[in-house]
């Protein structure tokens, strides 16, 4: 088994939209059904998991690995402090917010769609905020950070380019490495905007500000959560949703009733779902709580936080999740366990970085793949799929 490398997820919003609410739910998980460690590695970095069917519903007998099919794999959550108004400047936690956000790949919105929350968070009259202004304010704080970093040096920068006809994308990249910023994200923001590449010193502050709120929309994907979906009105849903971003209704709260009444031993839930049993004895009060929920999850679907979680790492990064296995005919490891490890990979991803993914030695040694579905060998350029289970031939 290599080392687990952890794609991140960062939750960013203002104070009091959800976002502790929906870290705690998520990160909150059946310790006996996991591999993996789920424990949090400090107070707001956690471990949370993407759901998808698991490829041992093909087989007879479930893997053992899964939850009835729901196979979890581990991703990385991280609860950032919230954001207001100015936080490029300071104001708030500022900068320790953002920097934050450096780590993680892909960005949840948590949004409090009921507007019973102010810009700074404090709480108003259900209604009484559009939560589609923290939208606007949550970009613009991003894409003002992106170009305080930029802008720093930018001059003698920007002249030692046209003076040593060195290429702007790569400097630029290299100014915004920290923050997830690729030379091939600047060269199409570069192009999109019809900037001049040669001449970067007669670049407008504007220009720069542009240039930067493209790098944000390509370099931060992120996709919003309307949560408090349980008391949003309509229309705010309504509009939230004709932005251009997926929006996904969540309510945090009912994620934490049903995890926590899991793990109480009231119910039977896997995340995701779209019910609940109930198997033990829960109060009057837990009852009634239960019951809340449950209207919801019919009028919803879910909770919707799951669905955010899963959206925002395949969906947003585009990863596949894809099974190693030693033995192509079982699907098993050498214990003999079935279906051991999922990875998460990059689309595109062939079983050569699928075996360094597994080890390095393994990547170093790689002959060749057979895949466990058709028993036949890949080829070098194989694309893997999502759900292929691969053995992988090294030399030893
Ligand atoms: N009605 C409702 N309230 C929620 C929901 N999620 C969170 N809250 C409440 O919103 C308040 C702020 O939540 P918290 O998670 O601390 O927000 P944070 O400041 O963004 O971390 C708390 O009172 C939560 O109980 C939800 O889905 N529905
Ligand atoms: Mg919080």
């Amino acid at each position: 088994m290599g080392v687990l490398r952890i794609r991140e997820v960062a939750l960013a919003g203002k104070p009091n939209c959800g976002k502790s609410t929906f870290f705690k739910a998520a990160t909150l998980a059946n310790v006996e059904i996991a591999n993996y460690p789920f424990t949090t590695i400090d107070a707001n970095i956690g471990i949370s998991s993407v759901r998808v069917d698991c490829p041992c519903l093909e087989l007879d007998e479930r893997c053992g690995q899964c939850r009835e099919g729901a196979r979890f794999v581990p991703v990385g959550l991280i609860d950032v402090a919230g954001l207001v108004h100015d936080a490029h400047k300071g104001r708030g936690l500022g900068n320790a917010f953002l920097d934050r956000l450096r780590e993680a790949s892909s960005i949840v919105h948590v949004v409090d769609a009921s507007g019973s929350t102010d810009a700074e968070g404090n709480p108003v009259g259900v209604g009484s905020h559009d939560p589609l202004e923290d939208v606007d304010i949550l970009e613009r704080e991003l894409t003002y950070w992106m170009m305080q970093i930029l802008v720093r040096g930018w001059d003698r920068l920007a002249r030692r380019v046209q003076a040593e006809h060195t290429k702007i994308e790569h400097v630029i990249a290299e100014q915004l490495s920290g923050v997830g910023v690729s030379q091939a994200h600047v060269r199409a923001a570069i192009s999109e905007l019809g900037l001049p590449s040669d001449k970067p010193a007669a670049w407008h502050e504007h220009e720069l500000l542009d240039l930067c709120d493209y790098l944000r929309s390509v370099s931060k994907p992120m996709l919003i959560a309307a949560n408090k979906m349980d008391t949003a009105p309509e229309e705010n849903l309504k509009r939230l949703k004709e932005l251009h971003y997926t929006v996904v209704p969540t309510s945090a709260e009912a994620e934490l009733v049903l995890r926590m009444a899991e793990r109480a031993g009231l119910i039977e839930y896997v995340p995701g779902d779209g019910d609940f049993r109930i198997t033990g004895t829960p109060t009057e009060k837990q009852l009634r709580a239960l019951e809340r929920v449950g209207e919801l999850l019919e009028r919803f679907g879910s909770t919707g936080v799951q669905e955010c979680l899963n959206r925002a790492v395949l969906e947003l990064l585009g990863l596949i999740v894809v099974y190693p296995v030693e033995d192509e005919a079982k699907w098993t490891d050498k214990d003999g366990r079935v279906l051991p490890d999922a990875f998460l990979m990059p689309r595109g991803s062939t079983p050569r970085d699928l075996a360094y993914e597994v080890h390095t030695e393994l990547g170093e040694g790689f002959l060749y793949a057979v895949d466990g579905r058709t028993g036949r060998r890949l080829g070098e350029s194989y694309e893997l799929k999502s759900g292929d289970v691969i053995k992988i031939v090294a030399v030893k």
